[in-house]
């Protein structure tokens, strides 16, 4: 496909000041009717009004309320042009579409005989012509009519106008969105669903309604969003100032979208997965990830909706930001719980590593293949592909990055400026940015490269003792590889919250040559050049540095450092993140020597002294559970390929399964006797401590069973009969799914037969079974088993959760069985993609992804993944969307 490029940005020269629509829903043939009031854009060259369309059958098109004149309206390849010379035009346009045969769940389709909308980011253009981009902003009213038998339901966004009866069994309501929106923010809903209301009162004392839409078997599941909705409309008050605007706000639960959920305003249409959890049902993790979506979802319309993207390359604007909002919230959801400002502390940094895992998991490897862009790209194929880990995720971390050195005062003044200046209006990451400065009399220009550089810096930490000056030199040296388009790098502007420990292992005050002491025990170091250095003062023994506390930028450092150190940092490093990080530094490299030794055969031994380090944090109970079961957790497989040049899966599978299963055979006393303290009394509830106690119980139960023994798997057994919530059964089959005891068939059963009308819950069992290791040698042919469960009547290749927990479960989660020696997982992937891609090119892009990385592996891996690539790039009518990953791939 032919690139779009950033620097191609032109404003229209007719945008819309309001928009009528009238839809008469029906499944097969949906007619919709829209009024447009088109308006010169004063600050665009001279043009035609431009339309886009896709996949649109037009029934009529009147201009002023006449057809148009010969040759004043085109069909284009995107849709339509209409040459007017008027300054404003009233359009009136009907198109007829087919809602029931929209499987690619962008636009208007329907999922268990109700209709929804997705719009973003260009799904409005498959309902009508418009001149669908975010940088037109109108007023929408919506009339919608329905079967009022089959969709009793019927919503749009902003305010309700007016509902009513109509012949046949139809009725009517009318809409109206009172703030300017583009049109990716439209939504409708039409269908048979109840809703959980409550009332409450915003921070200037206006009531307004709160709504979580599902059907009604579902009502059972919604407390839990509705809390976190408040929960989140309360935050945003005190740490934002920012008031929910509408005198409604809805959130609908749908079971077939692509992603998470959709901020459309005031009408947010989420994926049932992210809205429905009971004690029964949900785990902890889910209850978090819908506390966090229900949070990102609603943070958007400040921070998206009020405020929105000039065009899809700013989209890190709305979505780095947002990120950071919801990660923000988590943090201090999780800390409120805490009782001391210890706890807090912990507790911040559970949430933390949890951003800072998915980052290393799934942005590193982005950000080191074909795909790497930076957070603000420079041009796509298909915009639909760049809601990336990239985007998002480091997005939010550049935006951390202003936090940190503009501390939260200044931050907030930031974001005050941004809004009072920029409310209602369609801007740029450099408006952004641009208010972050002037709120505090800054130079930021150099931390816009953040916003243009691709890949993953490396961070390289040296340090000087001189034990004569009682000094400490810290030279800090940053180095970002080439990625595609990009092979020249420039030196970032890189924030590194540094601590130095001393010899006792308390933190010692930083004082800088030149300065008066006494100093702060963590300082923030702005690293700006390709080197520089700094000489810590007044020290009597040499310090051990703690670099980059709280992950403070999102990069690679690289320091070298003993595994004296390491194990030194484990026990005493005065900052959470860090001490969990040491951890994880010495974990990866016993995995990567236990890897290098399982690839030249070489028997496999794990270091006494890491098992002694590890083993300290283990018995800990002092220490947070939530933080232990963090702490004890391998780095991720997805992060750890990465870190092996040449990638390898098997050896490297082969060491995790040592490592782990020596642990747990080192000390199963240990691990036992934390699993028996740890049970949680009383019924279940969702919150911080119980959660972490089950966390740490869960990965205990894993190590033991690993380990193999009989009571480790009675242990399992037992905890999956008796279990009084998901969290302890789904863990409890976690382990038996990888152990090869006749138990685990039991509990697959068992489990499948409890659940078995349960969608979001079978797709935990899909995905346990796809993802699955074994401890034993024994050869698990994890393929035929996805092949097979592909014909249970439960899956569907048409709902995308299905999917994502089946087929993402093995190719993504599971690289050591995918990448199978004899190339048979390639050949189902480029089956399963193709097949995908006839009906859903979105779903069939992000599975598509699983190969994108394909070229750090062995050259013999490569050879075998090559012709599965070819193989989808010479597929007739692919997608632009699967067109685009996998030509980049063999670029
Ligand atoms: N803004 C939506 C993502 C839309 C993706 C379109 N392919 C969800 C979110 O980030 O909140
Ligand atoms: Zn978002």
């Amino acid at each position: 496909g032919t690139p779009i490029l950033r620097s191609a940005y032109q404003p229209l020269a007719y945008t819309v000041a309001t928009v009528d629509l009238d839809f008469h829903l029906d499944p097969k043939a949906t007619q919709v009717t829209s009024r447009l009031q088109c308006v010169r854009n004063e600050d665009a060259p001279a043009g035609p009004i431009v339309l886009f369309g896709d996949t649109l059958e037009l029934v009529s098109l009147t201009i002023d309320g006449a057809a148009p004149a010969d040759g004043q309206l085109r069909h284009t390849d995107s849709g339509l042009e209409i040459d007017v010379s008027a300054d404003s035009v009233a359009l009136e346009i009907v198109t007829r579409i087919d809602p029931s045969a929209n499987l690619t769940l962008s636009g208007l389709y329907q999922s268990r005989g109700g209709f929804f909308t997705q719009c973003e980011a260009e799904g409005f253009r498959r309902i009508t012509y418009f001149p669908d981009r975010p940088d037109v902003m109108a007023r929408f009213t919506v009339r919608l009519e329905a079967d009022a038998a089959t969709c009793p339901v019927l919503l749009s966004n902003g305010n309700l106008l007016e509902t009513g009866a109509l012949p046949n069994g139809r009725h009517f309501a009318r809409w109206e969105d009172p703030f300017l929106k583009p049109s990716y923010l439209f939504a409708l809903v039409a269908a048979d669903l109840k809703a959980l209301e409550r009332k409450v009162d915003t921070m200037s004392g206006r009531e307004v309604l709160l709504q979580v839409w599902v059907e009604a078997r579902d009502l059972d599941r919604v407390s839990h969003a509705m809390d976190s909705l408040v929960h989140s409309l309360r935050w945003d008050e005190e740490v934002f100032g920012l008031e929910l605007d509408l005198d409604r706000f809805m959130i609908v639960a749908v079971s077939d979208f692509n992603m998470g959920a959709m901020e459309n305003k005031g009408l947010n249409i989420f994926n049932t997965k992210y809205v429905l959890a009971n004690p029964d049902t949900g785990t902890d993790l889910d209850f978090e990830n819908v506390e966090s979506v229900v949070a990102h979802e609603y943070f958007h319309n400040w921070t998206g909706n009020r405020v929105t993207c000039r065009d899809w390359f700013q989209l890190t604007l709305k979505e780095g930001l947002t990120v950071f909002r919801d990660q923000q919230f988590t943090a201090d959801m999780m800390a409120r719980a805490s009782d001391s400002p210890a706890a807090a502390a912990s507790a911040r940094a559970v949430t933390r590593i949890a951003n800072v895992r998915g980052l290393r998991a799934g942005q590193f490897p982005e950000d080191a293949g074909p795909m790497a862009h930076p957070i603000r790209p420079d041009s796509y194929q298909e915009i639909n592909n760049f809601y990336t880990a990239t985007v998002y995720q480091k997005g939010a971390e550049v935006i951390r990055m202003l936090l940190t050195l503009l501390g939260r005062e200044g931050f907030r003044n930031g974001m005050d400026l941004y809004f009072s200046y920029h409310d209602g209006q369609a801007v740029t990451c450099d408006d952004f940015v641009g208010c972050m400065a002037e709120a505090n009399g800054v130079d930021l220009d150099l931390f816009m490269r953040w916003y243009s550089q691709a890949g993953t810096p490396h961070l390289k930490a040296e340090g000087a003792w001189d034990a004569a000056a009682g000094s400490y030199t810290l030279t800090l040296s940053q180095h970002t590889p080439p990625t595609a388009g990009q092979p020249d790098k420039l030196p970032l502007h890189i924030p590194v919250a540094v601590g130095l420990i001393g010899p006792d292992g308390a933190d010692l005050p930083l004082v800088l040559a030149g300065e008066a002491g006494p100093g702060d025990t963590t300082r923030v170091l702005e690293l700006k050049e390709a080197s520089r250095s700094w000489t810590f003062t007044g020290l009597s023994a040499e310090p051990v540095p703690s670099l980059l506390r709280g992950f403070s930028a999102p990069v690679i450092l690289d320091i070298a450092e003993s595994d004296e150190r390491l194990a030194f940092r484990m026990a005493f490093d005065a900052d959470p993140f860090n001490r969990w990080d040491a951890g994880q530094r010495y974990m990866e490299r016993v995995i990567l020597a236990l890897a290098a030794d399982a690839a030249a055969g070489r028997p496999l031994e794990v270091p006494q002294a890491f098992g002694h380090a590890f083993r300290a944090l283990l018995i800990d109970d002092s220490l947070d559970a939530a933080f232990v079961a963090e702490a004890l957790a391998l780095p991720s497989e997805a992060y750890l390929l990465d870190r092996l040049q040449p990638a390898d899966p098997a050896p490297l599978r082969a060491a995790l399964i040592h490592l782990t299963r020596a642990l747990g055979l080192a000390m199963k006393a240990d691990f036992l006797s934390r699993y028996l303290d740890l049970e949680v009394d009383g019924e279940y509830r969702y919150h911080p401590l119980d959660a972490g106690k089950r966390a740490l119980r869960n990965q205990c139960l894993r190590y033991l069973t690993a380990a193999g023994s009989a009571t480790a798997i009675d242990l399992a057994t037992k905890q999956f009969e008796h279990a009084g919530n998901m969290t302890e059964r789904y863990g409890a089959l976690a382990a038996l799914v990888q152990s090869d005891a006749p138990a685990r068939v039991g509990a697959l059963e068992a489990f499948h037969q409890r659940y078995m009308g349960d969608a979001l819950v079978l797709d935990k069992w899909f995905q346990l079974q796809a993802g699955a290791w074994r401890w034993s040698d024994a050869a698990p042919d994890t393929l035929a088993q996805v092949q097979a469960l592909m014909a249970n009547p439960a899956f569907s290749l048409s709902n995308p959760n299905k999917v994502y927990a089946l087929l993402g479960g093995y190719f993504k989660a599971n690289p050591a069985e995918f990448h199978r020696a004899d190339g048979a997982g390639y050949a189902f992937w480029a089956e399963q993609v193709i097949a995908l891609d006839r009906n859903n090119p979105q779903v069939a892009s992000r599975m598509a992804r699983a190969l994108e990385g394909w070229r750090k592996f062995t050259p013999e891996i490569q050879a075998r993944i090559r012709p599965a690539l070819e193989k989808v790039a010479a597929t007739e009518g692919i997608s632009p969307d699967v067109a685009e990953i996998v030509g980049k791939a063999l670029s």
